[in-house]
């Protein structure tokens, strides 16, 4: 695995507790259904966010890196140019080329999903709390 990988595996571990700590801060302040529906809008934009920038991130690195392929500017990659490239040319080239899942992923998928594990992690919180409470008060 390399630097950037475990990096990547990071950056989700931190993301699933984004929920969690969240409803957390919210909870202090606000109890009801408002606080839980705000915990389940603010920790999926904050998800969400922190998973596009990376995206757009890494669009414009790879765009960084593709730009100078086309050595004569005239917006083709010929065979001579082709040629020129080296492995690591060519894999991000790859990348670039196949990034129709990578966008899919960023742009619909992830923020779909954190929306509703936010949901799901917002309503065990406060269902939690409201059955804690219900024991102190009986
Ligand atoms: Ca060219």
């Amino acid at each position: 695995m390399t630097t950037f990988q475990i990096l990547h595996i990071a950056v989700y571990i931190v993301l699933s507790c984004v929920p969690v700590a969240v409803a957390y801060t919210v909870r202090k302040r606000l109890t009801g259904l408002v606080g839980c529906g705000l915990v389940v809008v603010l920790s999926s934009v904050l998800m969400s966010g922190v998973v596009i920038v990376q995206w757009l991130g890494y669009d414009s690195y790879l765009e960084t890196k593709i730009a100078p392929l086309d050595r004569n500017g005239d917006g083709s990659w010929s065979d001579d140019e082709i040629a020129t490239w080296s492995e690591e040319d060519h894999k991000n080239m790859d990348s670039y080329i196949g990034d129709g899942g990578r966008n899919v992923f960023a742009a619909i998928i992830f923020p779909v999903f954190s929306l509703v594990y936010s949901f799901i992690v917002a309503s065990i919180y406060w269902l939690v709390i409201y059955i804690r409470s219900r024991r102190l008060n009986a």
